[in-house]
């Protein structure tokens, strides 16, 4: 089972993943994603849902049109893991490739 990381090593993953933030009332990481249509947003959610499926850990996530609000926690350890670090630098790649609104 995947450890939790400790504070300093999850503060040091989120310098490499600047648009996740520690969610405010429960450990995880949160980040909003926007894409210029649903059609951009979906394509997005089937890539991380691909993955997601391949690693066995899964997103928890609210879309609405052409957003998609992520947060990411290991449910098992009870905080954020490796796999959550993982998943979301997955996500942010998926992100860039469907052309993610700035
Ligand atoms: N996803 C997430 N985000 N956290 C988990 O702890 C988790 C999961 N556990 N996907 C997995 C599935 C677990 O239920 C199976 C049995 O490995």
């Amino acid at each position: 089972m995947a450890t939790k990381l400790a504070i300093d090593d999850l503060k040091q993953a989120l310098k490499r993943l600047p648009d996740w933030t520690l969610a405010p009332e429960r450990e995880a990481i949160t980040r909003s994603f926007h894409f210029v249509d649903f059609d951009a947003a979906f394509a997005f959610m089937t890539r991380c849902a691909l993955m997601a499926a391949k690693m066995d850990h899964h997103p928890e996530w609210f879309n609405v049109y052409n957003r998609v609000e992520v947060t990411l926690a290991t449910h098992d350890a009870n905080g954020v893991t490796q796999k959550d670090i993982d998943l979301a630098a997955a996500m942010d790649g998926y992100a860039v490739a469907v052309g993610r609104k700035v």
